[in-house]
């Protein structure tokens, strides 16, 4: 009989209405109820994209094929998916006493996004092992970091083959490959996450020999301290006056799915730095479920189970 396995899929969550926007945003805020100004320039953010992020579904359809996927490469276990998200129910310790209740003694676990840093993927795999430490099981081993799996390298490097075919041109185009700001101060405390994203931008840059290329940050919160830079639009200006570039590609590999900070910061904010130039705008497609994707998610998974860390 296969031995079954917990798979821990965990990702940030979204609102699944405009309703529960406040909370979510709240959570994110950790307690702190966000200013009514505030609240509704997010609730028109969320407008702007159709009313609810597709986060909800593609986060969904990623753990169900990822569990899918692991089933079909391994003989002698037997994956059951759970997912815990960061902001929203069902919450990580959710997913954690799902497992436990269905008597999952052994899990993996692995966040929806590729770079390491406290902020991110650290707070994750932390609240997930508090709970299960709390609870007495499951015992879960947490992949710690995939931005540097070559599958997913390759997926990039496709998308931005692919797109740099449509540019007029690739002499006038820069790639610009961003992730998620953070606050400045994660550097003083060693935080690999900046590492990471150039590690990515240059793995990539390098399979798809792209001719110019930059990295920027985006999306950084709305507090008073200094968040990593440079941001994405001011880059895109920046790059226009100082080359003369007339098209960008927008590569947001920070992020895995079509949501709020790829379809509002990319496709409306960062296409109005375009506009505002007169340069073209191109984003490759985001990985969501596709299975060439999804199999790179499963090799970490599988090296995992190959290792004794
Ligand atoms: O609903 C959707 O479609 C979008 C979901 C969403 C994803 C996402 C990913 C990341 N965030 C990260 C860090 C921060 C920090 C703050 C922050 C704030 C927000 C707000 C919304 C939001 N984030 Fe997010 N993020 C998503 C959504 N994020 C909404 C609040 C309004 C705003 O600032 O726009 C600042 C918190 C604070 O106020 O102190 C920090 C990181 C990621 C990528 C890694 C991951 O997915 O976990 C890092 C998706």
């Amino acid at each position: 009989m296969k031995k079954k396995v917990g798979l821990l899929v965990m990702a940030y969550g979204t609102p699944r209405s405009l309703d529960e926007v406040e909370s979510y945003y709240t959570h994110i805020r950790r307690g702190k109820k966000p200013s009514e100004e505030a609240l509704q320039d997010l609730i028109s953010r969320y407008e702007a994209i159709g009313g609810v992020s597709p986060l909800a579904k593609i986060t969904n359809e990623q753990g169900e094929s990822l569990q899918n996927r692991l089933n079909e490469r391994t003989e002698d276990v037997e994956f059951h998916w759970y997912l815990g998200l960061k902001h929203i129910d069902p919450f990580i310790e959710d997913a954690v006493a799902s497992m436990k209740a269905d008597g999952i003694e052994e899990a993996y676990s692995i966040v929806l996004a590729p770079h390491f840093s406290t902020f991110s993927i650290k707070s994750y795999n932390g609240r997930a092992k508090e709970e299960s430490e709390r609870i007495g099981g499951p015992d879960i081993r947490s992949v710690e970091y995939w931005y540097n799996e070559p599958k997913f390298i390759n997926y990039w490097v496709n998308q931005v083959q692919d797109t740099l075919q449509k540019v007029e041109d690739e002499e006038k185009t820069c790639v610009i490959f961003s992730a998620h700001s953070l606050p400045e101060k994660i550097i003083q405390n060693g935080d690999p996450y900046p590492e990471q994203l150039e590690e990515t931008a240059k793995q990539v840059a390098e399979g798809a020999d792209i001719k110019h290329y930059a990295i920027g940050w985006q999306s950084e919160g709305n507090t008073p301290d200094p968040w990593l830079g440079p941001d994405v639009q001011d880059l895109t200006k920046d790059l226009n006056q100082k080359h003369g570039y007339t098209a960008f590609v927008y590569c947001p590999v920070g992020f895995v799915a079509d949501h709020l900070e790829v379809l509002f910061d990319n496709d409306v904010e960062c296409k109005q730095a375009c506009d505002e130039v007169g340069a073209s705008y191109y984003r490759p497609e985001m990985p969501n479920a596709k299975p060439e994707f999804i199999d790179a998610l499963a090799d970490t998974i599988i090296k995992k189970m190959n290792t004794s860390e």
